[in-house]
């Protein structure tokens, strides 16, 4: 989606600091890191969100978290959060699909 700047960063269009890279995914340093590791793992298909996923996107959510998995490997992190959010109350920012995988310090539950 030509306004959407996670689309963009996929297109590279504008820089990121990319981790990994899939035939169906991209990893990136967040650029408001909320922990000493903090990647952000985007489907290359622009999905705004969780509820907007399809039943024929199964392997496309399956390769998200597969790629959040390996970037925390590649990281060296054993231990470590991912987080979803979905939808403005949520917490959502930027409506294209992200894992956040958050590691390199503890974290607290439940979440504020
Ligand atoms: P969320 O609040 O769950 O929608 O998270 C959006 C995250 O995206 C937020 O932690 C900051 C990050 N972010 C927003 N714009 C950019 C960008 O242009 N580059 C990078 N690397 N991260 C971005």
């Amino acid at each position: 989606m030509s306004s959407c700047i996670f689309c963009k960063i996929v297109a590279g269009q504008i820089p990121a600091a990319v981790v990994l890279e899939t035939s169906d995914a991209v990893a990136f340093r967040d650029i408001n890191a909320q922990a000493p590791h903090h990647y952000l793992v985007i489907p290359r298909k622009h999905v705004e969100a969780i509820k907007d996923l399809e039943d024929a996107d199964q392997a496309l959510a399956g390769a998200l978290l597969l790629a959040a998995r390996d970037v925390a490997r590649q990281q060296g992190l054993d231990s470590y959060r991912l987080v979803v959010n979905t939808g403005p109350d949520a917490g959502q920012t930027v409506f294209h699909i992200h894992v956040h995988v958050l590691g390199g310090r503890g974290f607290a539950w439940p979440p504020g």
